[in-house]
């Protein structure tokens, strides 16, 4: 890593006994980062002032204007390099690590045969107006991601994809009907925090639906979720960009069968 010194305190400016970070550029600890933001206004000196302005104001400084492009009628695209002089604190930073064990196919297959011993039924979709349906296809579809197959491939998983733009009301029939242990929900589109709002309103769906104990364990994922928010969505799981079905499967045994009683 540039300009690591071993200890776990990176760059100067590191507070003694911290693991302390800040941003690199071009030497160690020099703060520099680049960022790049469309303003809604035709290209031309003022604009280029202007963005310079904003990038002032979210701390950088000095701001350097290195790229702009009229995107279309009124629009500008930018970007801007410059230093920041904020610090990092890596003990601070809250993240959610993975708290489950990963299994291979044979093994999730197992575990549910010997401890469950029946299907571990799994009910998936798009909901809202939201069509992006390659991402629970990954995880759902046995040609899966990333060299994993996807949950169908598992002899021991049923899975029923309800693909997309699946309304909250046939999310829940759809899960009574196939006895649903998990609900696997996508969501991509971030607009005016759509999937927020979306997933918000399913989960309210099956509290009212169905009372606790018979609940199907409520997963949602998507490249923009922030995995911290389980509770506030009224969820039990978050996985963001990059997940696998190998890491879906696993805590899927993880919350459905060994740390819980089959049937509970
Ligand atoms: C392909 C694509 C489309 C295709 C979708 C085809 C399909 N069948 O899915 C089409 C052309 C239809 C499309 C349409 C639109 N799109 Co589009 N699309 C994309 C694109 C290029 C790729 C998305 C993708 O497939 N990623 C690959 C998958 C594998 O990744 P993933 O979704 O993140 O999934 C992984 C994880 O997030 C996670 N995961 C995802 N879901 C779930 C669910 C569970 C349960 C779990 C466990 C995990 C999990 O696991 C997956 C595997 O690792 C993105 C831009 C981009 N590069 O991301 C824009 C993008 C998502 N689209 C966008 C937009 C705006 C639209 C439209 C509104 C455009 C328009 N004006 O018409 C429409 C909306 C249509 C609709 N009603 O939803 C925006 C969204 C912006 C935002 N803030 O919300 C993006 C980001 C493009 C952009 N930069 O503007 N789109």
């Amino acid at each position: 890593m540039p300009g690591g010194n071993g200890t776990g305190v990176v760059g100067a400016g590191a507070v003694a006994g911290k693991r302390v970070v800040r941003p690199y550029g071009d030497t160690t600890g020099d703060g520099m980062v680049q960022v790049s933001f469309t303003l809604p206004v035709p290209h031309d000196k003022r604009a280029e002032g202007a963005a310079v302005q904003l990038a002032n104001r979210m701390g950088i400084d000095p701001a350097m204007l290195v790229h702009a492009k009229p995107m279309s009628d009124g629009f500008t695209f930018f970007v801007v390099y410059g230093r920041v002089n904020h610090l990092v604190d890596l003990d601070q930073v809250q993240v959610v690590e993975r708290d489950f064990p990963l299994l291979g196919a044979k093994e999730v297959n197992a575990v549910v045969k010997q401890r469950l011993r029946r299907k571990l039924s799994v009910v998936g979709a798009c909901i809202g107006t939201d069509a992006h349906t390659v991402g629970i296809d990954a995880i759902l579809n046995v040609k899966g991601i990333a060299g994993e197959k996807g949950l169908e491939y598992y002899r021991e998983l049923k899975v029923t994809n309800l693909g997309a733009q699946v309304s909250v009301p046939e999310l829940v029939e759809a899960a009574r009907r196939e006895r649903a242990d998990a609900v696997l929900v996508s969501q991509v589109v971030t607009q005016r925090d759509a999937h927020l709002h979306n997933t918000r309103e399913m989960s309210a769906a099956f509290r009212e639906a169905l009372p606790a104990g018979k609940r199907p364990l409520l997963i949602v994922g998507g490249p923009r979720f922030d995995e911290t928010m389980t509770a506030e969505l009224g969820v039990d799981r978050i996985f963001g960009r990059g997940t696998t079905p190998g890491e879906v499967a696993s805590y899927l045994v993880h919350a459905l069968v060994t740390s819980r009683k089959a049937g509970a």
